[in-house]
């Protein structure tokens, strides 16, 4: 649950993997703090109860409330962490505990902020107060009794997640990671409805605390000045809240051609592996057949799917394996693609703190994150690493995180955190990005890089089950928040306004009927983490213009699939530039930094699956595609 508290403390007090964007301002006089001052400063306030001293500048309310909150999160982090690598209701008392603690500051410093509004002030310290007053992904209520319940409520809903398990009528019991891999591996329909309904179970028993959740962190939202947690959210991205709504439109509408192209295709392909009984040629796909338990991605049914038998295809996790690659050596490679850039190598602390293999003897929450701990002293990752090729992009996605938290070091906490929350996704999967056959190759990670137009093609294939498949995914989460927390979706129809957004935005179905006892939505683990979800599909556009811009930087000339910048420390010195922003900056600013342009834009993934895109095009002309 800690994402939502990383957002408690607007401030970047803590950073866990998954942050709050920015908003106005521009940095010509940064705020200066003293850690080791104000760390005395705030000791003697003893976290100072009272509405900010009205003899208290703008500038120095915000240098004390970034010293509070430095020594607030420390005993946040220590509670947190521990919570998430040993869930046990001990532990959930002290992190719901915690957790209050840190609604209470939030709330105080928001209701202290608001003073400061309409006040003459430099631009650096009203970028400040304007990002205190954006609020959180779960904003404190005013009033301490909701923040108690809020906290409560949060710890336990990402607890009953992180533990949940489903016992088979044979009476074998897996945890999630175990069911995922007989999604991913097993070709059996029914084995697959098994394993798909199972887990499932996990939710209904925290529907109705999802429920009680909305309500109060709607009044959080209220308070701090938004009409609910909808606009809130939308409220993060330097923009008024209808034209960003617009803008994520706008950019769904640029990939989604695309994105029915590679459906047709693969519904044709399923149809032939499980019968068009089962996998209609003109409808829905079964949502359990895609090889991910929210069929999310679909890289797991390549197999199914490969365009050209005979090429080789590009093994990764079959070298990992054979390679005897273990959970650290496959992080320190992620990190040497980092290294290559010319960016700094880890802190010893980092391999010494991380949890990077799953704990036999205890729950944890595995779903993967990174920690921003003693200010930027002490990153730290937590995943249940398995040696596979998803588990290696996945160490690069979270060491993305990890090198903003390094960069941005020395910004005042108030402005660390990515220019807005999709760039802090997209870092580590830009740099995956590069992971081309010839970086392979130079890499030692497969023996022959084939050039062939076949060899692209299914190349292609491959990247686009991972990232064309999931943009409706990462489009239709938060158009199912965004309405219930605005009310437009009631309590009484969660799941089947959920299965209506996964129909229309991915064309799939549940295989089995669903009702109202059920919490299909709660199965996800972003929604008892309360982790916003824009930001993946945002992240999942910017990533390829990023690509596209460092490319560009490395003076490299080609297809942009076939860029890598691994090893180029031009293309370095302009990640690093862009990392060291943090959210100093409206993301306008950083954006065109970055790439020259100052919107994101589908134009770059288009560009870089051209081929691919022609080609099913072609594959698909004598089929019925759509829904
Ligand atoms: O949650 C994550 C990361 C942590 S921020 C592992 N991702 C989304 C997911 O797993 O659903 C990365 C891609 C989408
Ligand atoms: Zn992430």
């Amino acid at each position: 649950m800690p994402i939502h508290l990383v957002a408690v403390l607007t401030l970047a007090l803590i950073m866990l993997g998954c942050d709050d964007g920015s908003s106005e301002g521009s940095q010509s006089d940064p705020i200066k703090v003293s850690t080791e001052d104000d760390y005395q400063a705030a000791s003697a306030m003893q976290m100072s109860d009272g509405p900010a001293n009205q003899s208290e500048s703008a500038a120095e309310f915000v240098a004390r409330i970034q010293a509070e909150g430095l020594l607030l999160s420390t005993e946040l982090d220590a509670a947190f962490w521990v919570r998430n690598t040993y869930i046990t209701p001990d532990t959930a008392i002290l992190a719901a505990k915690a957790g209050e603690r840190g609604l209470a500051f939030e709330s105080r410093m928001v209701e202290q902020a608001k003073q400061y509004r309409d006040m003459p002030m430099d631009p650096v310290t009203a970028r400040a107060i304007a990002l205190m007053l954006r609020g959180s992904s779960a904003p404190a209520p005013n009033d301490p009794a909701l923040q108690s319940e809020l906290s409560e409520i949060l710890t336990d809903m990402e607890g009953q997640y992180g533990s949940g398990s489903y016992c088979n009528p044979q009476g074998e019991c897996r945890e999630l990671q175990d069911l995922e891999k007989i999604l991913a591996e097993s070709r059996d329909y029914d084995e697959l409805l098994d394993v798909w309904r199972g887990w499932r179970e996990v939710s209904p028993p925290y529907r109705e605390q999802y429920q009680r959740f909305v309500e109060i962190a709607n009044r959080g939202a209220r308070d701090v000045g938004y009409n609910n947690l909808a606009e809130l959210w939308q409220g993060g991205y330097d923009m008024d809240s209808p034209s960003f709504v617009t803008e994520s439109r706008r950019l769904w509408g640029q990939v989604e051609p695309f994105y029915e192209q590679l459906h047709c295709y693969v519904r044709d392909r399923l149809g032939s592996t499980y019968g068009t009984e089962k996998v209609p040629a003109d409808g829905l796909i079964p949502a359990h057949l895609l090889g991910n338990m929210w069929s999310q991605s679909w890289e797991n049914i390549y197999d199914l799917v490969e365009p050209y038998e005979d090429v080789s295809s590009l093994d990764v996790t079959a070298a990992l394996v054979d390679q005897g690659y273990d959970e650290r050596q496959m992080t320190e490679a992620a990190e040497g693609f980092f290294t290559s850039l010319g960016l700094p190598e880890l802190p010893d602390s980092f391999y010494q703190n991380s949890m990077l293999k799953k704990p036999q003897d205890r729950n944890v929450v595995c779903h993967a994150s990174a920690w921003d701990i003693a200010n930027g002293e002490d990153p730290r990752i937590k995943q249940c690493v398995e040696i596979t090729e998803e588990h290696f992009e996945t160490l690069h996605h979270e060491l993305g995180h990890i090198y903003y938290y390094l960069m941005y070091k020395d910004q005042p906490p108030v402005f660390k955190g990515g220019a807005h929350d999709g760039f802090h996704e997209a870092i580590g999967d830009t740099v995956t990005l590069s992971m081309t056959p010839a970086y392979l190759k130079e890499v030692g990670l497969i023996d022959t890089a084939d050039e062939s137009y076949e060899a692209t093609i299914n190349k292609q294939m491959k990247m686009a089950l991972m990232k064309i498949a999931f943009l409706p995914f990462g489009k239709m989460i938060d158009e199912w928040r965004w309405q219930v927390f605005s009310g437009e979706i009631a309590p009484e129809d969660y799941n089947a306004s959920w299965w209506k957004l996964r129909e229309s935005y991915q064309g799939i179905a549940p295989p089995v009927t669903r009702t109202e006892t059920n919490f299909d939505a709660g199965a996800k683990y972003h929604i008892p983490g309360n982790t916003p979800y824009t930001r993946y599909f945002l992240s999942f556009i910017m990533q390829f213009q990023f690509h596209q811009a460092l490319c560009e930087s490395a003076e490299y000339e080609g297809p942009l699939h076939e860029c890598s910048i691994y090893n180029n420390k031009v293309a370095g010195q302009k990640l690093g530039d862009l990392l060291s922003m943090g959210q100093s900056q409206p993301w306008p600013e950083a954006m065109q930094a970055m790439t020259g342009q100052r919107a994101m834009d589908g134009s770059a993934i288009i560009d870089y699956f051209a081929p691919l895109n022609s080609w099913l095009v072609d594959k698909n002309k004598d089929l019925q595609c759509g829904w």
